[in-house]
This record gives structure tokens, sequence and C-alpha cells, in this order.
């Protein structure tokens, strides 16, 4: 296949569509849908796929259209056929309420991660915050310390801007060997919102920073008190004081009513449920930034305020654990982000990194958000090794992950941002390897 010649046979995925639509005979297994509900989805629908009744093919009219349809609701939720697209959580922790759950990147379409499958991470759990009863503290070294109710807050000045947040541990499972079987195991810890909320600069003018003020501690009013110091320069920079995301209310689990985000930075910056302010003139040193949340590098030392997640790209479709439904044409598609700005290109492999070649970048290509990237790929049904590669605005590129060990060696589990690699074997099943 050749990316600059522009010409793929798609008629291939055409064909085969319209060969399991009418050749199905009579074979028929609806209703058992249930039996099916544990076993893994291995390709990009929500659904398995099962013989159609030919009783419901056209021209025939449907069960579905012969009586009216149910009415309305007040609030919607996803069709019964995808209840299988669930955020999963970990195996690895014991309790539920410091945990995580992985968000199911391979069945999402475009940019935006749906609210309820944005993956969480809660070191004591999700609090039940009535907003009127929530308040911010902006206190330290500032002229007129502040005391915000909800109300208040939302009656500034508002922006609404799309933003990733992902875990610094995310894919750290993966530094030794392929662990994760899916997508949503080795990268799962990354969701992209829409945020709106108050930029913290609007507010920040009204409490008169002191000028000497270089740091700050936000807290946050879960069972953990979680607590970061970050830099006022961020603070001023872009960080939002976000109380919606999706275009509603922040769902619980994402900090209602009010969280920070402080974008491109590791996921744990971006305080929940923030209650706390604190202007000072150096970092508190919190458990979360010491014991937690720190580097080991090869030489023993620790890499303390490492925030900036730098740039990252996988590929969602094919991934780990799918089944590729013989050769023909497949549209290889995926994620790509920095935190350091926008996402410059993407090159695809499908010769596990011997060549590359231009990946398509869907616009709106956007500052520290997902960006989406596609590219056309003909399989001729021998083995192929899928990778991605991208390169962000600073001109910084993303490295193997042998290329990170070598610099960082193997003491820390966090910021690991290397290639992945996806092995599809001759029967078109695609597992997690490195090369
Ligand atoms: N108050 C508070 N804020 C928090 C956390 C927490 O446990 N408590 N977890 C942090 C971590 S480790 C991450 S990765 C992100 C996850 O955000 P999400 O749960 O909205 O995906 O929130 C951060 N903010
Ligand atoms: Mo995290």
């Amino acid at each position: 296949m050749d990316d600059s010649s522009g010409k793929i046979n798609r008629r291939v995925a055409l064909k085969n569509i319209a060969s399991a639509t009418l050749g199905a005979g009579a074979v028929l297994s609806t209703g058992s849908r249930a039996e099916s509900e544990s076993e893994p989805i291995r390709h990009r629908a929500g659904w398995k796929p099962e013989p159609p009744n030919p009783a419901n093919l056209p021209p025939n009219r449907p069960a579905w259209m012969m009586t009216p349809g149910r009415g309305l609701t007040g609030y919607g939720s996803p069709s019964p056929y995808e209840k299988s697209v669930l955020r999963v959580p970990t195996t690895v922790t014991a309790i539920d309420f410091a945990s995580w759950n992985f968000t199911p990147l391979q069945h999402l379409h475009g940019i935006v991660t749906p609210s309820g499958l944005h993956f969480e991470r809660n070191h004591g759990g999700v609090p039940d915050i009535d907003p009127s009863q929530h308040r911010l503290l902006i206190e330290g070294m500032v002229k007129r310390p502040l005391l915000l109710t909800m109300d208040e807050l939302m009656r500034y000045p508002t922006v609404s801007q799309m933003h990733f947040i992902e875990c610094s541990g995310n894919t750290s499972k993966e530094w030794r060997k392929p662990t994760g079987k899916t997508v949503q195991q080795t990268h799962g810890l990354l969701s992209c919102s829409e945020w709106t909320g108050v930029r913290l600069s609007t507010v920040l003018d009204d409490v008169g920073v002191d000028p000497k003020a270089t740091w700050a501690l936000a807290e946050g009013a879960d069972a953990a008190a979680m607590d970061r110091s970050i830099p006022v320069r961020k603070l001023f920079d872009d960080a939002i004081l976000a109380f919606a995301q999706n275009g509603e209310m922040l769902r619980p689990s994402q900090g209602y009513p009010l969280r920070l985000l402080v974008p491109g930075y590791e996921g744990n910056m971006n305080i929940k449920w923030l209650r706390r302010l604190k202007f000072g003139t150096a970092p508190s040193e919190t458990y979360e930034e010491t014991a937690y949340y720190t580097e080991l590098m090869k030489d023993g030392r620790a890499k303390q305020f490492n925030f900036v997640m730098q740039a990252k790209s996988v590929i969602t479709y094919p991934s780990g654990d799918m089944q590729l439904d013989g050769p023909g044409y497949y549209e290889i598609s995926g994620f790509a982000w920095s935190g350091e700005g926008k996402i410059r290109r993407v090159d695809v492999s499908t010769d596990g990194g011997r060549t590359w070649h231009r990946a398509q970048l869907q616009e709106p290509v956007l500052t520290k958000c997902l960006t989406r990237f596609r590219f056309d790929w003909v399989w001729d049904g021998s083995p192929a090794v899928l990778q991605s590669r991208c390169v962000d605005e600073t001109g910084y590129e993303q490295p193997t992950i042998k290329s990170i060990i070598a610099a960082r060696g193997l003491n820390s589990n966090y910021h690991l941002n290397g290639i992945q690699s996806w092995k599809v074997d001759r029967n078109g099943g695609v597992t997690n390897v490195h090369v």
C-alpha cells in the first residue's frame, strides 16, 4: 500500500458487507446477546455481530417498524446494544474507593470522551457534594482573600476549551513487556472533554496575588484531601476553574461541582472537588509530590515536579484483542496528544517501524487536546506490525520505549509515552507486542 497514490480500493470492505448481509441464510440466533455479554468485543463496534434474521432484511419490514417505538425520556442513555462499552476497573487495587478505571478508547469515535466513559481516578472515593454547601477559599499571599460560593464563581466570564486529561501512570504496565491486552488497558487512563469554567487568572485579578508568590497549593474536598503544589505562572497562564464538562455540569467522578484544570499537566494536578488555593513562595512538599508522583531515575535520584505530559499517540483501531475480518481495506485510526501544545504530524507504520507514512489529521487540531488521525490501509493478509508516532508543535517527536528506558532506566512507572505496537497475525488477530 502506498499513501502517496491516494487511490485505495475501499470496495473490498463494501463487498464484505454485502455478502455478510445477503449470504447469511437462515441461521439465526437472536436473543443470545445476554450469553455473550462477558465475551470481549473483538472489533470496533460496541455490539457482537450476529447473523441477521432474514425476516428483518429489506424488502421485508422488520419487527421494529410494526408498532410505535417507546416514548420520550428526561435524560437519554446509550442504546442497550452498546452495553458492553464500559469503563473497566484495574485489577491491581483491593479497595474500590482508592482505585481507577479505564476509558474504552477502542470504541470511541472523534475526540470527545462521553462523560460517562471519562476514566476515573480517585484517592479517597467520589464525595457527594451539595453545590450550595461548597466553597472555594483563595488565601495566603493575596491582597484580598476570597471565600467563593459556586453561584458567585459562575457569575464570572466563562470559557469553554477542549483538553485531554492523562494520568501520569497511564501505560505504566508496558515498560518491561507488553501487558495490557486492549488499548483500554494500555492507554485508557486518558480522556478528553470540553471543559467550561472561569479562567483562574480572571478570579486572581480580583484577589490580588502578591507578585512574590511563586507556588500555590490546590486542595480537593474529598476524603483524601488530595493536594498538589502548582507554579503560579501556570495558574495565570491557562488554568481553568471548571464547573462543566461536555455541555453539562461536571460529573461527580470528574469533580462536581468544581475542579482545577491545568491543561497538559499530569492528571493528578487537575484537583477535583477543588476547595482551596493557597499562595506562597515554595511548594508545600505534600505526600502526593514527595512519596508519590515522583520518578526515580537511573542514578537513584528522584525527579520531582515533572508536570507536562509529553507528546504521545496510539492506534485505537485496529488494536489489541481485536479480530480483523480478512484481507482488505481498513481505516487505521487513533489519537495523538501533547501537553506542550498542538500535534503537528502523525506517521503510521505497518511494518514495525521500518517505513513510515504520513497520517491525516482530523480537524480541529487543538492545543493540549486529543487529535484524531486516520490512515488508509489495505491489509494483504500477511503479518503486520502497526505503529503510530507523533510530533508536536515544539518539534518534539514521540520516542520508542527502548530509547526512553535507555535515558531514564526502569525505576519509575510514570510518564511512559513510547510508541505502541500492535501485531496483526495471519488470521487477523491483533495483539500487544514490543518490537
Ligand atoms: N481531589 C482529588 N483530585 C484528583 C484526584 C483525587 O483522587 N482527588 N485524582 C487525581 C488523579 S491521580 C488523576 S489522574 C485525575 C483523574 O481525573 P478524572 O478522574 O476526572 O479522570 O484527577 C486528579 N485529581
Ligand atoms: Mo493519576
